[in-house]
């Protein structure tokens, strides 16, 4: 038999907040790249994370939640997902099945009008879903938008996952292995670790305060007994979430701290010593400025 040639190519993920598009990326890769949570608007930048297999090397991007804009922050996050659809072979169009359609997918299937990348309407949650629903839900998003092809799948218990992978196979070009097969991602330690912070103030946290959230590494080294040593900053736009961060005695900020010490032992594959501090940027969100030095620069 003839071997086939290898393929490889990016594939945005887009959708509304809180459909689930961060939960598939890490099912497909297998491990926690982008971090999750039942909050809208969890995921801030493009995240990058590489699915390699014998025939193919896919690298996935995950972007924000697409949504209606409440501060600099969100016309940023809007405009990475958006400008990514012009960088990939073939994008992933996520929708909640089991809430239906409403007005952001409209807006987003909209935007989808000026792009000529084959989009592949993935609509998600299918464990929460009647069988029998999914057809008329299926006719109705088929009316939005000309797509390449539509997969149900459940990306929490990986229901489909394969064959939404083979389906993404046939938009790839032959190509040439990019990443070595062990590489799941490309950005640096410090940002995952950041991020496995700010999932835990989510998990903790409600309201305004996890949308008022940001995390730095300000410092990571290896000591000379081997653990490493992290100091991260938590950034928080008024005091009063300073005192909700930090808690009674200091009891969430610690708990934060046990939950992420975990995660990011796991990442690095070493012991760590972790200091928090939380320090407070008045409306960081909507300042030029202070977006660009928390790594919010233009897209
Ligand atoms: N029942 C069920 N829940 C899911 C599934 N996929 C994701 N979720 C849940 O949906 C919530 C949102 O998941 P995320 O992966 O953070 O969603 P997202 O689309 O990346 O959200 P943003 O980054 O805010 O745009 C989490 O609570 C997930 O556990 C699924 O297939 N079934
Ligand atoms: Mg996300």
């Amino acid at each position: 038999m003839k071997k086939q040639a290898f393929k490889s190519g990016f594939v945005a993920i887009v959708g509304r907040p809180n459909v689930g598009k961060s939960t598939l990326m890490n099912q497909v890769i297998g491990q926690k790249i982008a971090i999750m949570s039942d909050k809208p608007q969890t995921t801030r930048n493009k995240i990058h994370g590489v699915y390699t297999s014998e025939q193919q090397q896919i690298v996935f991007l995950d972007t924000p939640g697409i949504h209606k804009r409440q501060s600099k922050l969100g016309d940023y996050m809007n405009q990475t997902a958006l400008n990514t659809l012009h960088e990939v072979e073939a994008a992933l169009f996520l929708i909640d099945a089991s809430e239906g359609m409403g007005g952001g997918d409209r807006y987003i299937a909209e935007q989808l009008k000026n792009v000529r990348t084959p989009i592949i309407l993935v609509m998600n949650k299918i464990d929460k879903v009647e069988p029998e629903a999914l057809l008329p839900l299926i006719e109705e998003y088929r009316k939005l938008h000309d797509f390449a092809e539509i997969v149900p799948v459940s990306a929490k218990l990986g229901s489909n996952v394969n064959t939404l992978l083979e389906q993404i196979s046939n938009y790839l070009p032959e190509g040439p292995q990019y990443y070595p097969e062990d590489q799941v991602t490309d950005h640096p330690e410090q940002f995952v670790c950041a991020e496995l912070i700010r999932e835990k103030i989510l998990q903790m946290t409600r309201e305004e305060v996890p949308h008022s959230i940001a995390v730095t590494i300000e410092d990571m080294k290896v000591q000379d007994n081997g653990v490493v040593y992290i100091s991260a900053v938590i950034f928080v736009e008024r005091d009063s979430q300073k005192g909700i961060i930090i808690g009674k005695q200091g009891a969430l900020l610690k708990e934060v701290g046990k939950r992420a010490r975990q995660d990011i032992q796991n990442l690095l594959g070493s012991k760590i010593f972790m200091d928090l501090w939380v320090k407070v940027k008045k409306d960081w969100r909507n300042q030029d400025r202070v977006l660009r030095d928390l790594g919010f620069g233009r897209e």
